[in-house]
């Protein structure tokens, strides 16, 4: 079998295209200026460093026919979706729903709310619409990843300690074999981002395993 070089120690590559790529949320909302992340007050230009690294990923598990998932974060235009928790929380004018730069913050099928164009999804590949943090919270992500029987995810996107970790770990306690993307994901705290690493992998991959998407893509060219 082959493995991928991580850590705390080697990630099995599962037989048969059980593998999916996940990536999360690597939408305008929080990659640009006038979107959710913006909104919050963090410098969004610091996520922007990962879309070559997460396009590169995309395009080899596309080129192996492997299953593709990406998240969106999102709510339905009437907020029916959206606990008042966290409605409430930003500043005045520039919360859930508020009119933004790039059309109502946080609403599916707004401008600001697209996944963006380098990382378009194509027909064919797996598109979970999330209101919670996590990718299995309210949305039908576990039902699709047993009809599809994948059981190992490779998971990419932002922000590493918000939306990622919380996804990873919704999928370790589901039996999930999670492998979190070093250089696929970013936080606008890089410390959390560090922080988020060490504890995924302490404790003997307590929550899962780490790598680069080097050792990712060297274990893919040998298989
Ligand atoms: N604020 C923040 O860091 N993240 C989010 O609100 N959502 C995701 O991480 N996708």
């Amino acid at each position: 079998m082959t493995a991928i070089l991580a850590q705390p120690y080697n990630f099995e590559i599962p037989d048969g295209g059980k593998m999916a790529l996940v990536i999360i949320d690597m939408q305008r909302d929080f990659l640009e200026l006038g979107g959710f992340g913006d909104a919050l007050g963090n410098n969004v230009r610091l996520l922007q460093a990962i879309v070559p690294t997460v396009k590169e990923l995309l395009e080899t598990w596309r080129s192996l026919s492997f299953p593709i998932i990406h998240t969106i974060e999102c709510h339905k235009p009437d907020l029916s979706d959206c606990p008042p928790s966290k409605l409430k929380r930003g500043k005045e004018g520039l919360k859930i729903g508020d009119v933004g730069a790039m059309g109502r913050i946080l609403i599916y099928g707004e401008q600001g709310n697209n996944i963006i164009p380098e990382l378009t999804p194509k027909e064919g590949e797996i598109v979970i619409l999330k209101p919670g943090k996590g990718a299995f919270t309210r949305t039908n992500l576990e039902e699709l990843l047993q009809k599809h029987d994948i059981t190992h995810l490779v998971i990419t996107g932002v922000t590493t300690e918000v939306c990622v970790q919380t996804t990873m770990r919704e999928a370790n306690d589901r039996g999930y074999e999670c492998l979190l993307v070093e250089d696929g994901t970013e936080s606008y705290f890089p410390e959390f981002k560090q922080s988020t690493i060490e504890m995924v992998r302490a404790q003997g991959g307590i929550i899962g395993w780490t790598t680069d998407s080097k050792s990712i893509l060297s274990a893919l060219s040998i298989m």
